[in-house]
């Protein structure tokens, strides 16, 4: 779940930004030196001040498509909060690491997807979904005169979007996405001698779609583009990877993807987005890989971690009991908008995550979530261990099994199936909910179908986050394991 990628370069340091939706923190940053690899280095709405989700906000909703851009000598970021009391923010750091200051909140700008580009003349002009757009003062959010309509891409296409407009040689070329962020998706170019207009359309419009085709990875789009530092060109840009059958299911909600760009007569064509794909033409630069196992030893939590929409300070504790992770329950369940879950992405097609849990004053575990409606999740508490599931309206009980009081090692193994060796009932994937044994045994309560926790099925923008919750009371985690199956870098 690494949507809606925005990058920019300064000098030989590449930064990437992603939407977060209803998860706290919001807006994980990225830093890479070779386009591939790529090492989350924060977020840049980390603290109350900065981003409020409420819990009227629904799954999916909060923040949505940042820009990142680096302008005189500072990052710039403008994303929207679609949330009761949000809008469009636009914060600044001088380090992409943070800290990024307070939004400013900027008016007059009636659409998702803020984009931001300079002119020479030093205007700033804040280009959003629709298209349209309209001039800025950055410093303090105030619209500098009407909103304009700039292009709504192909006759009839559906959610022109996703805006990103560059200076480029002697044009301006506004990038956008349309036909919707499904199967549909695409992503078009005009190009104009001002950031106003008028734009005129690239003849290979759409410059790149997977609509219509059987390839792996579907839904291309909602791109931004980058320049490398040898003066070759890249895009980023979102796409799934469906498994089990046609049309398919994607679990992992949209990812980022990488392509190789070139130019030809002023327009620019779009490589190969694939599984697999030639690495660009300089020597690799890759970052440590992330530890699996969080021992919750450090004083703080690592930037990976996510809350569902706050993290407030009486609810987790890694002093409590020294070592651990202490979770203190709010909401009753994962049905609810306050729930207390600390959880990661679900990154990788087939991963193994583990954790011990101490549910002396309380009932909690661990959860694979979609959204309020769509989680399967096995926990501990009064002497049982239960694994519970929740597909839209119809809620279950799937196991139940007797445990001796103390700490339990629960353990989700999410199995992909490799390619051409499908599921026999279709679904992408299985998840298998159990109860460890100290020599690592395994014991399975319930393997249940993975299409049910999917996009596919639950709607929304989101993926997979599998994390730690309580249900009731006080709950305590002494590490947390997150196990890929395969080599994948993701
Ligand atoms: C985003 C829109 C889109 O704002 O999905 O794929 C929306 N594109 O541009 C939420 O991510």
């Amino acid at each position: 779940m690494h949507p809606d990628p925005s990058v920019c370069r300064v000098g030989e340091d590449y930064y990437l930004a992603c939407s977060s939706f209803e998860y706290f923190p919001g807006v994980p940053i990225f830093h890479s030196r070779d386009l591939v690899h790529w090492e989350q280095i924060g977020n840049v709405l980390e603290r109350p001040s900065q981003l409020v989700v409420p819990n009227t906000t629904s799954s999916s909703g909060g923040v949505y498509a940042p820009t990142l851009r680096h302008h005189d000598g500072r990052f710039w970021l403008i994303v929207t909060n679609v949330a009761d009391g949000g809008g469009t923010l636009l914060c600044t750091a001088t380090d992409a690491a943070g800290p990024w200051s307070d939004p400013v909140r900027v008016s007059g700008v009636a659409g998702i997807d803020p984009d931001l580009a300079w002119d020479d003349e030093g205007n700033c002009w804040c280009t959003y979904a629709g298209i349209a757009q309209v001039r800025i003062d950055p410093d303090t959010g105030r619209t500098l005169g009407p909103p304009r309509r700039l292009w709504s891409g192909a006759p009839g296409a559906q959610a022109p979007e996703a805006p990103h407009l560059y200076r480029i040689g002697d044009h301006w070329y506004l990038l956008i996405a349309e036909g919707g962020t499904e199967r549909g998706h695409a992503v078009s170019i005009a190009r104009a001698a001002a950031p106003g207009g008028p734009y005129e359309p690239c003849p290979a419009n759409p410059i790149l779609t997977h609509r219509g085709t059987n390839r792996p990875i579907q839904n291309t789009g909602h791109a931004d583009l980058v320049e490398a530092v040898d003066g070759s060109w890249w895009m980023v840009l979102l796409g799934v990877r469906p498994g089990g059958g046609t049309p398919g299911w994607h679990v992992l909600g949209r990812e980022t993807f990488l392509a190789p760009v070139t130019w030809v007569d002023g327009w620019p064509v779009v490589g190969d987005v694939a599984p697999v794909m030639a690495a660009p033409p300089w020597p690799a630069h890759p970052v440590p890989t992330p530890p699996a196992r969080d021992d919750f030893d450090t004083d703080g939590l690592s930037a990976h971690w996510l809350s569902v929409r706050s993290r407030p300070a009486d609810t987790w504790s890694l002093t409590e009991r020294p070592g651990w992770l202490t979770l203190r329950a709010v909401g009753a369940s994962l049905d609810d908008p306050d729930v207390v879950f600390l959880g990661r992405r679900q990154q990788h097609l087939s991963c193994a995550v583990r954790t011990l849990v101490d549910p002396a004053a309380g009932r909690g575990g661990l959860a694979v979530r979609l959204d309020e409606r769509h989680h399967y999740g096995i926990e501990v508490g009064d002497g049982e261990v239960r694994v519970l599931a929740r597909i839209g309206s119809v809620r279950s009980t799937v196991a139940t099994r007797p445990v001796a009081a103390g700490p339990v090692r629960l353990r989700v193994e999410v199995l992909n199936p490799s390619p051409g060796d499908r599921y026999p009932g279709k679904e992408p994937d299985a998840l298998r909910f159990g109860v460890e044994a100290s020599d690592g045994g395994f014991e399975v309560l319930a393997t249940l179908d993975g299409r049910y926790l999917s996009t596919e099925v639950a709607g929304g923008f989101t993926g997979r986050v599998i994390g730690m919750y309580a249900a009731t009371g006080s709950v305590r985690f002494d590490w947390f394991d997150y196990q890929p199956h395969e080599q994948e870098t993701a």
